[in-house]
């Protein structure tokens, strides 16, 4: 009996541990490597990890003239056109104004500026519960869009991209 009752209870605690590792324990992951568009020399990769329904984002860029350069998610996830303009326009489900990252209105694609250093290096992070990593709600979903990155600056208010200018480096975002 006591046997029995230990086997029980063994499968119980590893039931709920199963249950526990699906609700809790899930990290998903995406990347997007970035390939250089309109005759730049740029390169780096895009990460992203779902936890517990937030989504990291960690952009790590080589190749940038020094100072900022925009970084969205771009509509469409195909980077075949040599100036980039096969990805469409800013990700914006919502359909809202563009804008600066956590300061509405922004489009959810505005992830922001990317600051290079004198070594053409830079790095942005993000944290956000408004993507997914291949969810079924294609509101959140950052699966098949694309990341961009541009020779200038986002200026956060010019209709409807930030006046970034060219696109110089172009990513599908892929589930890993
Ligand atoms: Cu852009
Ligand atoms: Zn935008």
């Amino acid at each position: 009996m006591l046997k029995k009752t230990i086997c029980l209870m063994a499968i119980l605690v590893s039931l709920a541990f199963v249950s526990f590792e699906k609700k809790d324990g899930t990290t998903l992951s995406a990347i997007s490597n970035i390939i250089p568009k309109n005759n730049s020399d740029i390169s780096g990769t895009v990460s992203f990890t779902e936890t517990n329904g937030i989504v990291s984002m960690t952009a790590s860029i080589s190749g940038l003239a020094p100072g900022n350069h925009a970084i969205h998610i771009h509509a469409i996830g195909d980077c075949s056109a040599d100036d980039g303009t096969s990805a469409g326009g800013h990700w914006n489900p919502t359909n809202v104004d563009h804008g600066a990252w956590d300061s509405s209105p922004f489009h959810i694609g505005d992830i922001g500026n990317i600051e290079a250093g004198s070594d053409g290096t830079g790095t942005i992070s993000r944290e956000t519960d408004l993507w997914c990593i291949n969810c079924s709600d294609s509101s959140k979903n950052i699966v098949g869009k694309a990341i961009i990155i541009h020779a200038g600056s986002d200026d956060f208010s010019s209709q409807p991209s930030g006046a970034a200018g060219p696109r110089i480096g172009c990513g599908e975002i892929e589930l890993q």
